[in-house]
């Protein structure tokens, strides 16, 4: 599935670097462009995918390339009033070529909380082709304004696009190593999902043919539930000798195993992609629409094993409109995606909604007493200090 790729702010111009960089890894082509939208200029120059033709500073005049301090109202702002210069990028890429959009932004901070609404919102007004948004969550410890940020921004993102994929970093960071520290491995994670789901369809030009090819389509239409998704992944290296000597010295039977082994592990490998660690953490039963995706070397993607995969996360979700299919490369490797699309039973989400509300009652109050303490403070009695102006 060939996509358009808008990263806004700091995270999501990291994130969409870091999915260029799996796309030219694998040269697997389901990246048509990548632009990337800040506020601040020294974070569009960390980035190595996306060349400077590529990349447009929102908000000069306002903010002097200096970003906007997580004060996503401004972002929000700078971003409409500059974003005729982001269509313009957009209206230079081969539209008719891709397949979707996909925004991406962090939605703790302030331009890409407050832009990627409002990039999408413009996109879905001017374009048919669908509009999704990949929002990365704050984690719990970023404090009260990074929630605020990120519970506001997802309630008008989650209108503002086709279809929201989160991204929980709270979920994903590490034990003793700061996030900061983290995001490398995280960016690179959540593109290695996000890869092998795009890609499938596109082929890896091995010329391979799959029984069953996940295309465009079924991605769009798991999509097409609206709501937010979440994205589980497992991986399994395959035990058996490089082609090559062994396979030719045994007549080439050694590559050849058990079709029974194959479907094992097919659904097992489904199974622990669901159950798993997801991009965002939920109560997969519920979900309205999944798609299951399983990549890895033609001879071992079991067309029964897919279909045992998908009857069984029929059974854990609920509904039946359980797509799959898969998707054939040349690698030592087989690996499951599973996209769950309209999940609604989300503790996170409703833990930052929750947070968030509190956090905006306290910074009211403290707004209205620091008012009434500082008119005490410079109060004079009942004798009058004339102010200058
Ligand atoms: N997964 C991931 N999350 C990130 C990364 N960088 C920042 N974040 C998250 O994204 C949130 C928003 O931060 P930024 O993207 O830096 O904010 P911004 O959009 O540039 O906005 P301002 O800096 O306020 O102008 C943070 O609270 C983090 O949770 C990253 O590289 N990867
Ligand atoms: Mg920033």
């Amino acid at each position: 599935m060939k996509l358009a790729l808008i990263g806004i702010g700091q995270a999501g111009g990291k994130v969409v670097d870091a999915i260029v960089d799996y796309e030219r890894r694998t040269n697997t082509g389901f990246v048509v462009d990548a632009i990337a939208v800040n506020t601040a200029r020294s974070d569009l120059r960390g980035l190595r995918n996306i060349p400077e033709s590529r990349q447009v500073l929102v908000g000069l005049t306002r903010v002097k390339g200096h970003g906007v301090g997580a004060d996503n109202e401004l972002g929000a702002e700078v971003t409409a009033e500059d974003v005729g210069e982001v269509l313009s990028m957009v209206d230079d890429l081969p539209v008719h070529e891709i397949d979707a959009f996909l925004v991406v932004a962090g939605l703790g901070g302030g331009t890409g909380s407050g832009g990627a609404p409002v990039v999408a919102r413009e996109l879905k007004h001017i374009y048919t082709e669908p509009v999704y948004g990949l929002g990365v969550l704050p984690a719990r410890d970023e404090g009260g304004i990074y929630t605020l940020n990120a519970a506001r921004s997802f309630q008008t993102f989650v209108r503002e696009v086709d279809n929201l994929i989160v991204f929980d970093n709270d979920a994903w960071r590490k034990t003793g190593e700061s996030l900061e520290a983290g995001y490398g491995s995280i960016n690179a994670e959540l593109a290695r999902r996000l890869g092998v789901l795009f890609s499938a369809g596109e082929g890896d030009g091995s010329g391979a043919v799959a029984e069953s090819v996940v295309d465009a389509s079924e991605i769009i239409n798991t999509l097409a539930s609206g709501g937010i998704s979440t994205i589980g992944y497992a991986s399994v290296e395959l035990d058996r000798p490089k082609r090559g000597l062994l396979s030719r010295l045994s007549g080439g039977a050694a590559d050849a195993e058990d079709g029974g082994d194959s479907t094992n592990r097919i659904t097992s490998l489904v199974r622990r992609a669901a159950l798993g660690r997801l991009t965002l953490p939920c109560e997969i039963s519920g979900a309205e629409r999944g798609l299951v995706v399983v990549a890895g070397p033609p001879d071992v993607l079991s067309r029964r094993g897919i279909e045992r995969a998908r009857t069984w996360l029929e059974d854990e979700t609920g509904t039946m409109e359980i797509r799959g299919g898969d998707y054939p490369v040349g690698s030592n490797f087989v690996a499951a995606v599973v996209l769950l699309s309209g999940v609604y039973d989300v503790p996170r989400v409703k833990e930052l909604q929750a947070v968030a509300i509190e956090t905006q009652r306290d910074m009211l109050a403290k707004r209205e007493s620091s008012a009434a303490s500082l008119d005490d403070l410079i109060s004079t009695g009942d004798d009058r200090i004339e102010p200058l102006f």
